[in-house]
């Protein structure tokens, strides 16, 4: 009974684009008070300061940004790698808080021959550490670190686990029960993906302190559940250049309102400890929403953003993906940025890439491969380098 009670919950889920309901998105430029928003002085002043908290309040949790202290100790420096193309870093970033301390660890990879100071993708690591080991033995698609490197950028990457277990029962163990306690009182409060935002933040921290990284350009990059988190990282923290959201799907970057694929009732039944208490409230109630996530992308705004799909990979709404971007551009407008995506979602394996907009839908599986990378790294390519 209970297979056929989970098999039925997951078919559930519509896939067929005759059955996405009529939606009207939350007007991203204009105020809960009703104002329009018409300048990007007005929009930073007065709307992205409560988009923010909207998002806050009802999905994402609070991001503390108090700490005590924090300690960067580089176990490994300057070590010649991927024959002398690379040197490595290992640094431990170790964060205190009322007498504890949480410690992130950084695999880090530095070209050799670039100019320094150089940009950094940052892997927000939802997969675990064999994908970015730092002795090379084991190579991985999902973070290629020698193509990457080939192409004159610096590489980081740490383990989600370090801020929070990616676990319903045991995600309060790290920065939520040792750092912020009061997060897990509080219906706002933070849980497992604002404890991994809050982690990148704390890597940012460090970068600006590393005299090889361009600390003004580093670009958060993240896949599915580690999407949801590079563009919550990014909208949070706008140190960060630019966002690379994969395969992020619901929540993420794909629109709620057109209940596609993956949806909120069922992403709180499965991850309850991804997102706040509050966001339980909109389990079949996607229009209820004050937000839909077409207004992340835009609190990104004028940092470029780039998001991918799979063809196969329904479940996270391709084109409900693509749709999220397109509504953010007003928002880029603000800043004299004109629309750079088509207007319909291109085809498979048809990516559009602009210096503040990016988007591909690859052929196959869930997944970050080495044709993601080698797009991003294009994208990147259009506004780190000096002109
Ligand atoms: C799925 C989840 C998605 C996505 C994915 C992943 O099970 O439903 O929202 O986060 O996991 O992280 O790979």
């Amino acid at each position: 009974l209970m297979l056929l009670l989970s098999q039925s919950v997951a078919f559930a889920q519509n896939y067929d684009e005759s059955k996405v309901p009529r939606y009207v998105l939350p007007d991203v430029l204009k105020t809960a008070g009703g104002k329009v928003i018409r300048n990007e002085d007005k929009w930073e002043k007065l709307r992205r300061p409560e988009v923010l908290k909207l998002f806050e309040n009802n999905i994402y949790g609070r991001m503390p940004t108090d700490y005590d202290s924090i300690r960067y100790s580089l176990t490994q420096d300057d070590v010649p790698e991927m024959n002398g193309k690379a040197t490595l870093k290992q640094v431990a970033v170790t964060v205190f808080r009322n007498r504890q301390s949480v410690q992130i660890n950084v695999v880090l990879f530095v070209p050799t021959q670039a100019r320094k100071p150089v940009p950094v993708f940052l892997l927000i690591n939802n997969r675990g550490k064999e994908n970015t080991d730092p002795t090379r033995v084991k190579k991985s698609e999902f973070w290629p670190a020698e193509m990457v490197i080939d192409s004159g950028f610096a590489i980081a990457a740490f383990q989600v686990s370090d801020l929070a277990p990616d676990n319903k029962d045991t995600y309060a163990s790290g920065v939520l029960q040792k750092l912020y306690p009061e997060q897990l009182k509080m219906d706002n409060g933070m849980k497992a993906i604002g404890a991994w935002a809050w982690g990148a933040s704390r890597v940012m921290d460090y970068f600006e302190t590393d005299r090889d990284i361009d600390s003004k350009k580093v670009i958060v990059v993240g896949h599915s559940r580690g999407g949801k988190t590079s563009l919550w990282a990014a909208a949070e923290d706008q140190r960060f250049a630019a966002c690379i959201t994969n395969c992020s799907g619901n929540t993420g970057a794909a629109l709620s309102r057109r209940q596609f694929g993956e949806r909120i009732s069922r992403i709180n039944a499965t991850f309850p400890h991804w997102f706040n208490n509050t966001y339980k409230k909109y389990n079949d109630k996607e229009n209820a929403l004050p937000v839909d996530q077409h207004m992340l992308i835009a609190l990104i705004a004028p940092r470029p953003v780039y998001a991918t799909n799979a063809s196969k990979d329904l479940w996270a709404d391709p084109k409900g993906t693509f749709l999220a971007m397109k509504a953010a551009e007003p928002v880029y407008a603000l800043y004299g940025v004109r629309p750079e995506l088509p207007s319909a979602q291109p085809g498979i394996n048809m990516p559009s890439i602009g210096a503040h907009f990016g988007y591909h839908n690859r052929e196959g599986e869930h997944n970050m491969t080495v044709y993601d990378w080698g797009n991003f790294v294009r994208f990147a390519k259009k506004f780190t380098s000096d002109k």
